[in-house]
């Protein structure tokens, strides 16, 4: 047990366990960074649960010094849910990748999103099966030659975003495994959220789907392909902070500051807790060359929580109900006799 006073490090939320996951596989920063986060929020150990399915990404639970289950394909949300309904005194984190979550747990996922219980889901999008060795997945883009797509897919891929955004999710991010600072402070963001947060997090698979969002992390040209989004500053970026957002009717138009008179203030302000989810779903949905991809948080707005709600519908029931329970009798002086 931790002494309430002391300030947990990072290393001690490592296992014992050896992390097994491929040399340079982009998973080892996203569970630093997450290790960091936990630390900097100074989290207990014994209050913490890390759920997850199966994939290479759902070994996560193995390497963590906190309670865990490493579960069933595609059920993390479900068991996580149960966990965090039944004590909602603990902080449970799903780990999941883009197979355990939009494929076989798809339903899970978009269903635990519109109850808004506060689970932190952190979506490794390495946009392939790891595991299994390199099948494509629903984040895989059309055309995507894989072991199981010798010709390339002929499917649209989910964009985890706007999948979210559209199951009526409240906190939604994006962060990379080359960011490990942005993820980290995305995580802490996460985790303070009330209610479902999805964190998705462009991860590299060495292995099986190689540079797959090199043109993200591209060393040059990194800055003008990303923009990282923080509620209440204007929408700027480029290698040069010369290039912002704007809406040109319903649409967003990337602007070049200083062009045809186009100053910092005609750009458009980040406002992450804006109920109308529509500016964030398109923002969600930008894609490169056409767009910088959006990085940070992108929703995160106040609503209900379901554990919460489970509470407060018993507390309320319980308090008007006829119905007595063993403690009202013992309180009345009722003696019962058991044969
Ligand atoms: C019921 C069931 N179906 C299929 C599998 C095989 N399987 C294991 S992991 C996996 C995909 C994992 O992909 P992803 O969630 O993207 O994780 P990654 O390995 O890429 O991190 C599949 C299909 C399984 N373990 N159980
Ligand atoms: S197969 Fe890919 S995702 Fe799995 S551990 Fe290796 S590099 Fe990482
Ligand atoms: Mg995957």
């Amino acid at each position: 047990m931790n002494n309430p006073h002391t300030i947990i490090q990072k290393e001690e939320f490592k296992s014992s366990q050896n992390v097994r996951w491929c040399p340079g596989c982009g998973d080892h920063a996203i569970l630093n960074s997450v290790q960091k986060a936990m630390a900097e929020l100074n989290l207990k150990r014994e209050e913490v649960v890390v759920v997850s399915g199966i994939g290479c990404s759902s070994r996560f639970t193995y390497y963590m010094n906190t309670f865990g289950f490493h579960t069933i394909h595609g059920r993390g949300s479900a068991i996580a849910s149960g966990v965090k309904i039944a004590n909602p005194d603990l902080k449970v984190w799903q780990i999941t990748g883009d197979g355990d979550a939009l494929a076989i747990g798809g339903n899970h996922f978009i269903h635990t999103i519109r109850r808004n219980i506060d689970l932190n889901i952190i979506l490794f999008n390495n946009q392939i099966y790891g595991l299994t060795k390199g099948q494509f997945s629903p984040t895989s883009r059309r055309g995507f030659i894989s072991k199981t797509s010798p010709f390339g897919t002929i499917e649209h891929p989910f964009r985890p975003g706007e999948l979210a955004i559209g199951a009526r999710g409240n906190f939604f991010a994006r962060s990379m495994d080359r960011k490990p600072n942005l993820c980290t402070e995305i995580f802490k963001e996460a985790a303070q959220h009330k209610g479902t947060s999805i964190v998705e997090v462009l991860q590299n698979c060495v292995i099986y789907n190689d540079k797959t969002h090199e043109e993200l992390t591209h060393k040059e040209e990194k800055h003008d392909r990303t923009i990282i989004l923080k509620h209440g500053e204007p929408m700027i970026f480029g290698k040069n902070r010369d290039k912002g957002l704007i809406l040109d009717g319903m649409q967003l138009k990337v602007v070049k500051i200083g062009e045809n008179g186009l100053t910092e203030s005609d750009l458009l302000v980040h406002d992450a807790e804006c109920q109308d989810s529509t500016l964030h779903l398109k923002l969600a949905n930008m894609e490169y060359p056409e767009f910088p991809v959006a990085l940070g948080v992108i929703r995160k707005v106040k609503a209900p929580v379901y554990d919460q709600e489970v509470i407060n519908q018993i507390e309320r029931l319980q308090s008007t109900s006829t119905i007595k329970t063993f403690r009202d009798l013992a309180i009345e002086g009722d003696v019962w006799e058991v044969e």
